[in-house]
């Protein structure tokens, strides 16, 4: 029986990956930070499957205990805060977790067991004003947001540490992945919850940003499998992982809003508020590597996941209204 860590397995790739790795027989640790309330929604169904351990990506010692106490196969860095807005606010805190985080997690791992397999959650977001389309492993990266720029700092380190230290590291350079479970600040999520309460009574508009930015986007479900075939190799390398299509918020808009008979044009009005300091206007993966090498490849497609997650929503809501 392997063993697997999960730092931030109460996130959306978090719950997934635990479900994906208690099928195939993983004894399952995941770490979580302290706090006064639980926040473990995404986890509640499997909560007496995994082990919850206390780790902190700000704090070194727990890293290392962490690691002691589970004596782990494989890691999978997951953690960190990935709203991108955000980042714009607190840009020296996001450097901590994010950049410096994955810093300190792998010298826990070269403290500890060298041994231990690391996989790195990067992101498309580092590609950022693109340099070419469709962007895959060589293409340049040029990041637009304290996030992005955080994560190129996680990326490379963990490319460093593979060098440097014979260490197996992947980095996974992941495209924007969704589902139900996605927090109700990201665009998809925001867009489906709001079709729901719109449909239900309980809203009347949805404010929005930048509605041309373009983005590929895959289902969550599919992607963490890709993060455990990225550590069964025999060697270890980064991938890009992506759908291939790309779609604007607008069109996303369009598909939630006519999936529950509604247009969208009646609801959405444009807000500043929500458009960004600086924008990533168009991404879309070639993950051909992936789907070469791992045999990879995602099987939810756009529409369908956009539907499943207006679906998901309008039941949750439904589920509450009749319950209260
Ligand atoms: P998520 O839902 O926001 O989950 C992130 C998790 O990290 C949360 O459980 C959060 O816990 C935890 N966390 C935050 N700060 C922490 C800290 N200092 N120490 C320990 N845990 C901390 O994100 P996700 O969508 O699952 O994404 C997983 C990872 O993949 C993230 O690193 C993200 O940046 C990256 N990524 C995501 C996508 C995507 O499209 N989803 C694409 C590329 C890369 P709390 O509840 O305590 O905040
Ligand atoms: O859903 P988003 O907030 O995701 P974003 O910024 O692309 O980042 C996500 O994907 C990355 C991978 O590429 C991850 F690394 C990261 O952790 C995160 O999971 O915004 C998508 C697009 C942006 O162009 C944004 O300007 O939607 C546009 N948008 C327009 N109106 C909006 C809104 N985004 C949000 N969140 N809210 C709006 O009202």
């Amino acid at each position: 029986m392997k063993t697997a860590l999960i730092t931030g397995v109460a996130g959306q790739d978090g719950s997934y990956l635990a479900e994906l790795l208690l099928k195939k027989d993983y004894e399952v640790y995941g770490t979580v930070r302290r706090s006064s309330t639980s926040n473990l929604e995404r986890i509640k169904h499997i909560q007496d499957d995994i082990k919850l351990i206390h780790g902190d990506l700000l704090d070194q010692n727990s890293l290392i205990e962490a690691i002691e106490g589970s004596r782990p196969d494989e890691i999978y860095n997951l953690a960190g805060q990935s709203f991108v807005p955000a980042t714009w606010d607190k840009p020296v805190l996001t450097g901590e977790f994010t950049a410096l985080g994955a810093t300190r997690l792998l010298e826990a791992i070269r403290l500890v067991n060298r041994n231990i397999r690391f996989y790195q959650a990067s992101t498309s977001e580092m590609f950022g004003k693109v340099a070419e389309v469709p962007q895959n492993e060589q293409t340049r990266f040029y990041p637009r947001s304290p996030y992005g720029v955080a994560k190129l700092y996680a990326h490379w380190i963990t490319v460093n540490y593979r060098e440097s230290y014979d260490m197996y590291c992947c980095s996974g350079i992941l495209f924007n992945h969704e589902s139900p479970r996605r927090g109700l600040e990201f665009v998809t999520r925001k867009v489906s919850d709001a079709v729901a309460r719109i449909k239900l009574g309980l809203s009347k508009e949805l404010k929005m940003g930048n509605l041309d930015a373009k983005r590929d986007w895959g289902f969550a479900g599919d992607y963490v499998e890709v993060m455990w075939l990225m550590l069964q190799q025999n060697e270890p390398e980064d991938f890009v992982i992506s759908t291939g299509e790309t779609h604007s918020i607008e069109e996303l808009v369009e598909i939630a809003f006519t999936h529950a008979g509604l247009d969208w044009k009646d609801y959405v009005v444009i807000d500043p508020k929500f458009v960004r300091p600086a924008e990533v206007d168009l991404l879309m993966g070639d993950s051909s590597k992936a789907r070469e090498m791992l045999k990879w490849q995602p099987k939810v497609e756009f529409e369908e996941l956009i539907r499943i997650m207006v679906d998901s929503d309008i039941k949750r809501y439904d589920t509450q209204e009749h319950s209260s």
